[in-house]
């Protein structure tokens, strides 16, 4: 058998594979394989110039290709500035094969400089990971790697890489990596008893997240929801699992507090759970979310997250595009008597759809333009407006999703994806790896201001690669999320409104649009709709990055007088 270099394997491995970039940000120990790269036809490496956003980037190519990453970090230190999106990426499934170089095997007990167990570092944010002891394991591990990554639930894996491993020569024994098949429907006993409790309930309540997304099943869903009327729920939503428009979808129960979940739930006494954990909550709810006679029923491709706080009724580790296709048909068998009942609630949800929308709309009203700055309702409702079915929003503006949600109503596949937040600064990366993954969508990134500093440097590679990412900070000069849960803090624990403290951005007042123009990219302040139309417009048109800086209110007086009058 033909005989190459290990690092030689592993990429062509990585070819083989339909891997054909890799994100990195290299060191010392990684020089002699971007060496290799440099020679090797067929793989683009995107320099990143700091690790967070080098995962970050590789997590917005994964999630639009829907296969595993490719990301070289720099041996421990590269691997620890990356730990907070690869714990990210791994609590939210994001498929990615993780590797950093490290000095040679016969030096390691040394115990010298960057010297550190990587494997160890990985393992708490990863799916799998491993050290690389001999070149003639390498390509054995690598497929072995893609496969867990790629297997569901999705994941991180790590690999480190000594650098005498890399210079082994091996054979060269390449062969595309075997793919573990996705889960196959729920039982057809469990399709029956699910359906039996969605027609005979009264409140049958769907609560759906990126699982449904992951299988392609929003079609499946639409229609069950539909035929029964069922209200549904995004929970942990950060994907099109369903569009906003769909009649049955009520939108999202948000990623803080649980006692907002539990209010949402309080008629729901038949609960289908789909490919979401429950509940991804901050503070979840101490009070019990479900009512004493309600029944729960899960489907996930993820084991752990089955049954993992709550007793469930019906239990099934499945795809969701297959079980929602077998419920369905279960539901149609049985065809339901009800139908008065169905229509009545029909219209029960359409009107509470209508009310929230309306309570929205005179929220986002309520705050005013002023001649420095927009309210968040109107800079998004420009932005929704101006993008809509022009581009694919990659969002991050943390407290401006809200309103970007209530006037962009995202439907269509490829439209719309929200940053998982967690850990903030992957929202702008993201949109870049996102537009790597495809390259002809044009992309609108919003980010908080605050989110957006923890990721300034990947502007760098938007110039470096000429993207087609419009950056937009929504810039309110504060931390405002911080300010709202503090405001919760003082109500629930009954103390007195303080000032707020170290959530201002201001003094010294941060320039972004300087900061882009450092980075060679075009870029704009505007504090008014018409400013920001109209530089919207002709970056939709432009080829390449550009930034718009959209000066927005940050007040937090309607949270304070809604939260302090019951205190
Ligand atoms: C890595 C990391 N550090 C800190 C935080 C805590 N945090 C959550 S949201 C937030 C501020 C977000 O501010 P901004 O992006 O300006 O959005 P705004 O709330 O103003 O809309 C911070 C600091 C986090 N989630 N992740
Ligand atoms: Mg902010």
């Amino acid at each position: 058998m033909e005989q190459i270099l290990a690092k030689e394997a592993f990429l062509r491995q990585l070819k083989a594979d339909g891997i054909d970039v890799i994100f990195g940000n290299p060191g010392t120990t990684e020089e002699s394989l971007l060496d290799a790269i440099g020679h090797f036809d067929g793989i683009k490496y995107t320099l990143g110039l700091q690790e967070a956003s080098v995962v970050a980037m590789a997590d917005g190519w994964a999630r639009l290709k829907r296969k595993p990453a490719a990301v070289q970090l720099h041996s421990s230190v590269g691997l620890g500035n990356a730990l907070g999106i690869l714990y990210e990426a791994s609590r939210s499934h994001t498929p990615m094969v993780v590797f950093a170089g490290e000095t040679y095997s016969d030096l390691q007990a040394f115990d010298g400089f960057l010297a550190g167990d990587l494997a160890a570092i990985a393992r708490p944010v990863t799916k799998w990971s491993t050290r690389i002891t001999h070149g003639m394991q390498l390509l054995r591990e690598l497929r072995r790697a893609i496969k867990v990554a790629a297997a569901p639930p999705q994941g991180p894996v790590f690999l480190a890489l000594p650098m005498d491993v890399l210079d082994t020569m091996v054979d060269a024994e390449i062969h595309p990596t075997s793919f573990i098949p996705r889960l196959g429907p729920c039982s057809d006993e469990a399709a029956r008893k699910i359906a039996k409790h969605l027609v005979s309930a009264k409140w049958p309540t769907l609560l759906i997240g990126d699982g449904v997304s992951v299988s392609n099943a929003q079609a499946e869903l639409r229609t069950l929801a539909n035929l029964l009327a069922c209200p549904t729920w995004g929970v942990e939503f950060n994907e099109l699992s369903a569009s906003f428009r769909d009649p049955m979808f009520l939108g999202l129960t948000g990623h803080s507090f649980g006692d907002n979940t539990r209010a949402l739930l309080k008629n729901a006494d038949a609960v289908l759970a789909i490919g979401t954990p429950l509940f991804p909550e901050l503070f979840p709810s101490r009070l019990p979310y479900f009512q004493p006679d309600s029944v729960l029923m899960q489907i996930d491709t993820d084991s752990w997250e089955i049954a993992k706080n709550f007793p469930v009724e019906v239990a099934a580790q499945a795809d969701p595009k297959e079980s929602l296709a077998r419920i369905l048909a279960a539901v149609k068998r049985v065809i339901p008597a009800n139908q008065q009942e169905i229509a009545a609630r029909r219209k029960a949800v359409r009107k509470l759809k209508r009310e929230n929308r309306q309570r929205e709309t005179d929220q986002y009203k309520s705050v005013p333009d002023t001649p420095a700055n927009m309210s968040p309702g109107t800079c998004m409702q420009v932005l929704a407006e101006e993008v809509s079915n022009k581009a694919l929003i990659y969002d991050e503006s943390i407290t401006s999703t809200a309103p970007l949600l209530h006037f962009l109503q995202p439907g269509k596949p490829q439209s719309y994806i929200l940053a998982r937040g967690g850990c903030i600064g992957v929202g702008w990366p993201g949109a870049i790896g996102a537009s790597f993954a495809l390259p002809d969508l044009k992309i609108v990134a919003p980010s908080g201001d605050g989110s957006a500093l923890y990721a300034l440097q990947s502007l760098w590679t938007a110039v470096a690669h000429n993207r087609n990412v419009i950056f937009v900070v929504c810039n309110n000069e504060s931390y405002r999320i911080l300010k709202i849960n503090l405001l919760h803090y003082w109500h629930d624990t009954n103390l007195p409104k303080g000032p707020f403290p170290f959530m201002d951005l201001r003094s010294p007042d941060i320039d972004f649009c300087m900061v882009a123009r450092s980075f060679g990219m075009a870029a704009t302040k505007v504090n008014s709709a018409s400013a920001l139309r109209k530089y919207l417009r002709a970056a939709l048109v432009q080829n390449g990055p550009t930034l718009i800086e959209a000066m927005i209110n940050g007040s937090v007086d309607t949270e304070i007088k809604s939260l302090m009058k019951t205190s």
